[in-house]
């Protein structure tokens, strides 16, 4: 699994001391206290934000921290509150106090947001020491310390596109073509055991997440081979992309092998027969003259989008056009 990880210090902020202070003013002799409460100190938040998806943000910063209340002052002044500090976190962020070794909170949503540090009470000032028999009280309380803890970050990425297909029709392939993960490769099914997740970079820092996992087979749902621990890592996926070989070693027919899929997706769960497919017709390299391609996209009736994962072939396209099915998404949830 891939995992961005962050340590960062956050302190809320303390609280605005108490001010000691009497009333003076001509012709009234012997004012009262009037020494003003602190402020509050600011809080400390962790808030998902939909726009990130990685922790670079704390690479170069380690020290997070709320401002702190002011002072009361004379006249019964109220000192400020101190803003709270709100950081944002992409959603998936899973946040650990690191000397409890505790996790506080998994924000695996967007727009969560949960208290990590709480800001300290401002102290109270002079007046509020008052009393009948002693009203000249010369001490007011200091404000309280802010909260303050070590934070490890931790992101599980959670994947834009999920691939799925037979096994050997090209997925790990693809996926080392138009991202950094490098998942084994081989012409025997099953050569990909466990999910891989890549980063697809484009051009203007755009990007979005793909993952990788075990080829699926007839029977998949019920679980046979490999794929039905690594359905559940697809649930949470925008889209599928549904990689169908249109020149199977094993002679079987492309069209057979993308109704079996689609059918073990059914019923598996709902939710995943319901996801949108982008269906990828994969190793044109194979069939230089179209035919296949053409009888494949006259049986399915569906859009299809051919590529060559081995030389490259329409991936640039291919990725393009995920990447804006996924914002399409995204704008929509
Ligand atoms: N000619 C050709 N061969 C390809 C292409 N894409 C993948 N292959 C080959 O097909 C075989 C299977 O590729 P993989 O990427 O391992 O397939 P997979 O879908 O990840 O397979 P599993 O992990 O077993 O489910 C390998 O021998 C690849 O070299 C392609 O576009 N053209
Ligand atoms: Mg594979």
């Amino acid at each position: 699994m891939f995992i961005d990880e962050a340590q960062i210090w956050v302190k809320a902020g303390d609280g605005g001391h108490g001010c000691v202070s009497f009333r003076r003013e001509r012709f009234i002799p012997k004012g009262g206290p009037d020494g003003g409460d602190g402020g509050r100190g600011g809080n400390v938040y962790f808030q998902t934000a939909e726009n990130l998806d990685t922790l670079t943000d704390f690479a170069g910063k380690h020290h997070w921290q709320a401002q702190n209340g002011q002072p009361g002052s004379g006249n019964n002044k109220h000192g400020a509150n101190g803003q709270d500090l709100i950081i944002n976190v992409p959603p998936g962020t899973l946040v650990y106090d690191t000397d409890l070794n505790l996790l506080l909170k998994d924000l695996n949503e967007v727009a969560m947001k949960t208290r990590v540090c709480r800001g300290g009470r401002g102290g109270k000032g002079n007046k509020a020491f008052a009393t009948p028999t002693h009203q000249t009280p010369r001490h007011a309380e200091p404000g309280k310390k802010g909260q303050e803890r070590n934070i490890r970050l931790e992101l599980k990425l959670i994947a834009d596109v999920g691939l799925v297909g037979m096994p050997n029709a090209g997925k790990s392939t693809l996926i080392s073509r138009c991202s950094a993960a490098r998942p084994k490769i081989a012409d025997y099914p099953f050569t990909t055991i466990e999910p891989v997740l890549g980063i697809v970079e484009l051009s203007d820092f755009r990007r979005f997440v793909m993952v990788d996992i075990p080829g699926l087979i007839e029977g998949a749902h019920d679980g046979a081979g490999l794929g039905y621990e690594f359905l559940k890592h697809i649930e949470r996926t925008k889209i599928l992309a549904h990689i169908v070989d249109i020149m199977p070693i094993d002679g079987s027919d492309p069209v057979e092998n993308y109704k079996t899929i689609c059918s073990e997706l059914q019923q598996y769960s709902k939710a995943l027969s319901q996801k949108q497919q982008v269906i990828v017709a994969n190793k044109t390299d194979l069939d230089p003259d179209g035919k296949r391609l053409q009888s494949v996209r006259e049986n399915l009736q569906q859009t299809i989008h051919p590529i060559s994962a081995a030389t490259g072939q329409g991936i640039k396209k291919l990725t393009e056009l995920l990447w804006k099915e996924v914002q399409e998404l995204k704008g929509r949830s």
